[in-house]
């Protein structure tokens, strides 16, 4: 059981809250698990599927050993995904888009539970798992459009093989998001990271390069990560019950 008592904000948080204008929130699988989306790692396990650990089932390896097989992990998690609501924590950083001058949202998530909270312009640093990427174009499609051939959907435009449109270990990063990220965190006051584990990068270097900036960052999560020593503050306590109490 990961659950902790939120703890209060300071009265330097209080204050930052009241009078920021640039502010960024990156946020991982922790912010979704109050959805009953499963994380990564965090609560002492780590996701695994048909005895293959995540790293290596969502890794570009896998793609191009086994592309059906890659589907197939994808298809199932979909399919849970789609009986899945945002919670309080997405709903609270939706609404921080009209709080804050300039609002910029970060996340590692690939499940759009963000964007059905309301989150506009969310720079998705790992992709999003309702859309597929084709392999000879590059086109892009919602899943929904396309039909299947021996276990893999097909290019509507060219009939090339797709593959998930998500950012695989030992992958790049989709061109820019990176970039953009970057750009609003060197120059954010306040950076809020939540729910993640702070181990993958680049995503992990957003909270650093807002403090390296002189940003003010808060983390919110049940558990210390090491990116811990390096916030200004840890609200240690569930995202969800967290979030409402800013
Ligand atoms: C709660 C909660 C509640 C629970 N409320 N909180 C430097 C050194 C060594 C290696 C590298 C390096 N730089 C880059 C690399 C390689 C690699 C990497 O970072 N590896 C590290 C693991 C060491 N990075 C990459 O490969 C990236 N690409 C890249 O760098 O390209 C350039 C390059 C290419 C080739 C070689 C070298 C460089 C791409 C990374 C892509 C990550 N992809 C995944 C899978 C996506 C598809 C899928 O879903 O299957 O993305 S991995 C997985 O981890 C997923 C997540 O987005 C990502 C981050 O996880 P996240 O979100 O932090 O979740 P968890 O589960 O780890 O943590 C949950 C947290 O929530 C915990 O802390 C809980 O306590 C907390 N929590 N309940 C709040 N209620």
């Amino acid at each position: 059981m990961l659950t902790a008592t939120p703890t209060l904000a300071s009265e330097r948080l209080v204050e930052r809250l009241a009078t920021a204008k640039h502010v960024v929130v990156l946020t991982g699988a922790g912010v979704s698990a109050e959805s009953g989306v499963p994380t990564f790692r965090g609560g002492g396990s780590t996701a695994v599927w048909r005895g293959l650990p995540f790293e290596v089932i969502s890794s570009a390896g896998m793609l191009a050993r086994d592309l059906p097989g890659v589907w197939e992990w994808f298809n199932f998690r979909r399919e849970r995904l789609a009986s899945v609501q945002p919670n309080r924590a997405h709903k609270v950083i939706a609404a921080w888009q009209e709080r804050f001058a300039d609002f910029t949202l970060v996340t590692q998530n690939i499940d759009n539970l963000h964007q059905q909270a309301g989150s506009r312009a969310v720079i998705e640093l790992h992709g999003n798992i309702w859309r597929a990427r084709c392999f000879d174009c590059e086109t892009r499609h919602e899943l929904r459009e396309l039909r299947m051939a021996h276990d893999v959907p097909v290019c509507i435009d060219c009939g090339g093989n797709m593959r998930p449109d998500v950012v695989l270990f030992g992958e790049m990063l989709p061109p820019g998001a990176f970039e953009r990220a970057a750009a609003a965190a060197s120059h954010c006051e306040l950076c809020f990271v939540v729910g993640t584990s702070a181990v993958v990068y680049p995503a992990a270097s957003i909270p650093e390069i807002a403090r390296a900036a002189g940003a003010y960052v808060v983390e919110v999560n049940p558990e210390r990560t090491p990116l811990s020593d390096l916030c200004d503050e840890v609200l240690t306590g569930k995202a969800g019950e967290v979030l409402p109490l800013l």
